[in-house]
């Protein structure tokens, strides 16, 4: 983990090169232990924060913070860690001042604190979320580099721990275009360290995954699949399910336990979100998870969850607040579930990127389906080998983490992407990713519409599930008669959920029903899009944009004032437009 060349690169004040030559290795996918429903220890709270604009921290290693020199004179230092104002911690930087608002570039994120062993044998370091690279340096060491603005990541700091430590985090939310996403996004550029910071204790030998699911055909047998680390594995795992009566001890080879078994639980669904509570234990490491259990599938041009065909009614939400940006709280989270369900939705797009492991956490308890998706999002890099590794292992550290979530019925690799050779490649590799690491869920992409021949055709479909469809008819294409022509003029052979639809509106703004950016002109839009859509046979689902207002540079009308305004809601939630009673009567009657 430690790159030693890290210590001593005086010439990279200068260098150009500096984070390739100094700050490699990357963190990945395969550093995840899994985390949900441990024990950890938080690291949040008070945080010192200075922005870092020409990466100084990095280029003149102000991490190592030498005082003296080799002589033992004292050198002039160009940074005071404790000295640097607070910040929250988790937050996104944007929302804790106003002058960090707009602010895009290198910030440094420092905090001491105190460690004592009580009797573990490793320490794992766990961020949850920072936008969008981050450098990690424990007691003026480097260990390790992310990226990816939305996963979680670990590492392993034992060795490098002491009594009193100091920890810096080196955070860049610079947009590049060889990243995912890439430069241009429809949503705010939010910085910082944004979901927890924490210390996960373990043994010697630990689970360090496992996924628990029906097995494929059967409403009787559950598969197991779990990963163990750590030296001389052997023995046995214990998996306890006590309201099943289930107690099975199960052999480990290989550092693999693998386990069908007859069991036969009440079935997950949004109408009885049913958990159970699931033991998992080897030697002195133990796990306990709140576990539901369904089937999705997909036959011809349906959806079957449990054996039963099943429509998505959905809504597509940010993870954004006024108040938090992408820190949203789990009350926040509670309350944008619960306005979906009073809108009759059992299903929501999380889009275009993860949002906290715990939307998936309370969609279980709550009940209703979920979309996740990365942010493969319009003109990605395709043709680099970077980029695809980036998204991919964005895509497997998601997968991992919410591997158990009920709820999660559908990963989605991308949205509205050209349709070309480098992109096809890419993005059905990232489907076939998804597949083979997880054949329990389904695998789809917001897709475009083939304008010039109004119809739904984009290669990728054949490589997807079921067909993401995202379609602005009656707004980017005002002709809304084209809509039922698109439609008509397709042939799918899987089942279609439109993705996406809709229309600008400043919530309270009223009009005719032809004023663009009023409720009445939105809600036109809406019917007759639930008219036509709620008759095409093969529409299995609905996502339209979107749930709620949010943060948007580049919308600048009069009526956008740095917002896209095509939500049900306004930003602050409290409006609900006249486009919302719409989507609440069509949901209710199908
Ligand atoms: C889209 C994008 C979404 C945008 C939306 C819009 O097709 O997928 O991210 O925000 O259109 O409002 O233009």
């Amino acid at each position: 983990m430690i790159d030693n060349k890290g210590e001593n690169h005086i010439g990279a004040l200068h260098d150009e090169d500096y984070k390739e030559k100094y700050f490699t290795p990357l963190i990945n996918h395969n550093s995840l232990i899994y985390d949900i429903s441990r024990a950890k220890e938080s690291l949040n709270g008070k945080w010192n924060f200075q922005i870092d604009q020409y990466d100084t921290f990095l280029r003149a290693n102000w991490y190592s913070n030498e005082e003296k020199d080799q002589n033992g004179l004292e050198m002039p230092l160009d940074h005071n860690f404790d000295h640097w104002e607070e910040i929250n911690v988790p937050a996104c930087w944007n929302t804790e001042s106003k002058e960090y608002f707009y602010y895009e570039g290198p910030a440094i994120y420092h905090k001491s604190f105190k460690y004592s062993n009580y009797g573990e044998d490793k320490v794992f370091l766990k961020i949850g979320a920072a936008n969008y690279d981050s450098y990690i340096f424990l007691n003026k060491k480097f260990l390790g580099h992310h990226q990816g603005g939305s996963t979680p990541f670990m590492l392993e700091i034992t060795d490098y721990l002491s009594q009193e430590n100091t920890l810096q985090i080196a955070v860049d939310n610079t947009r590049r275009r060889e990243a995912v996403p890439t430069k241009n996004t429809d949503w705010f550029n939010y910085g910082g360290i944004y979901r927890d910071v924490e210390l996960l204790r373990l043994p010697e030998t630990y689970i360090k995954d496992f996924s628990l699911a029906l097995a494929e055909n059967s409403y009787q047998q559950l598969v197991l699949n779990l990963t163990a680390a750590g030296e001389n594995l052997t023995d046995k795992v214990k998996l306890e399910i006590p309201e099943l009566e289930i107690e099975l001890n199960i052999p480990l080879a290989n550092g693999k336990a693998e386990a069908v078994f007859a069991a036969k639980p009440e079935l997950w669904s949004p109408d009885n979100p049913k958990l159970y509570q699931v033991i998992i234990s080897y030697r002195n490491d133990r796990i306990e998870d709140q576990i539901g259990f369904r089937q999705v599938k997909v036959e011809g041009r349906d959806i079957y969850l449990n054996g039963n065909k099943i429509f998505l009614k959905g809504i597509a939400a940010h993870e954004e607040s006024l108040n938090n940006g992408k820190a949203v709280t789990e009350t926040e989270i509670i309350e944008n579930i619960k306005l979906a369900k009073e809108m009759n939705c059992n299903y929501i797009r999380l889009a275009h990127y993860p949002h906290s492991y715990k939307v998936a956490q309370i969609a279980d308890q709550l009940g209703v389906m979920l979309w996740e998706e990365i942010p493969v999002y319009w003109a990605i890099y395709f043709e680099n080998q970077f980029t695809y590794n980036d998204a991919e292992n964005q895509l497997l550290e998601l997968i991992k983490r919410d591997i158990n979530r009920a709820s999660v019925i559908i990963w989605s690799v991308g949205n509205e992407n050209e349709d070309t050779d480098a992109r096809l490649k890419f993005m059905s590799g990232l489907a076939n990713t998804a597949r083979k690491v997880d054949p329990t869920r389904l695998v789809s992409a917001a897709c475009l519409v083939d304008e010039k021949n109004n119809r739904i055709s984009d290669r990728l479909t054949e490589y997807l599930d079921i067909i993401g469809q995202n379609e602005y008819y009656g707004w980017y294409i005002p002709d809304i008669s084209k809509l039922i022509d698109c439609m008509e003029n397709s042939k799918p052979d899987k089942p279609v959920v439109i993705t996406e639809f809709g229309a600008g509106a400043l919530s309270g703004e009223r009009g005719t029903k032809d004023d663009l950016f009023t409720e009445d002109y939105q809600l036109k839009v809406y019917q007759k899009q639930t008219e036509v859509l709620g008759k095409i046979e093969y529409i299995k689902g609905l996502s339209p944009w979107i749930l709620f207002d949010f943060r948007c540079p580049r919308r600048t009308n009069k009526y956008q004032q740095g917002y896209n305004r095509k939500g049900l809601l306004s930003a602050d939630k409290k409006h609900k437009k006249l486009a919302f009673f719409e989507m609440q009567r069509f949901y209710s009657e199908i």
